[in-house]
């Protein structure tokens, strides 16, 4: 886990700049009516976190296992991203991905195999979830950046 951290970490301090450098101009506007402009793919890797962050967090203490899933488009839909500006968004993201990385930093060792609730499967190990948040957040952006990071 202080591994994924730690990757997280350089991922961050990476892509904070090549975010905060893009052209705002287009940020807005969505490829097709059902699918995300970039304002809401970012939008939706802070939500991301801030449920990663309840999963996270109620991991230390066991109630893990019990955390809903959570309607993504509807948050996305809801919290209407678009009306954001581009540099608070941005600003949002990382400073909430700056927290996660102490976090999972500071988890007790013996939180690796807490039990962790992701939808309507069987639960699975904290360690499982944390690296799944990391590579879900690389997927997206890619989108965000249109390439490979
Ligand atoms: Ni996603």
């Amino acid at each position: 886990l202080k591994k994924i951290a730690r990757q997280l970490g350089s991922l961050i301090e990476k892509v904070e700049p090549l975010l905060s450098q893009m052209h705002t101009d287009a940020l807005s506007i969505k490829p097709a009516h059902d699918q995300w402009s970039k304002k809401e793919i970012l939008g939706h890797l802070i939500d991301s976190a801030a449920n990663n962050h309840q999963r996270f967090v109620r991991a230390t203490y066991g109630a893990a296992a019990d955390f809903p899933p959570y309607a993504q488009e509807d948050w996305v839909r809801n919290q209407r991203y678009n009306a954001r500006d581009w540099e608070s968004l941005v600003f949002l993201w990382s400073a909430y991905n700056r927290h996660l990385i102490h976090v999972i930093e500071s988890f007790p060792e013996d939180t690796r195999f807490a039990p962790c609730s992701i939808g309507k499967d069987e639960p699975v190990p904290l360690d499982y979830v944390v690296k799944d948040y990391l590579r879900h957040l690389q997927l997206h952006l890619k989108d965000i950046l249109d390439e490979t990071i």
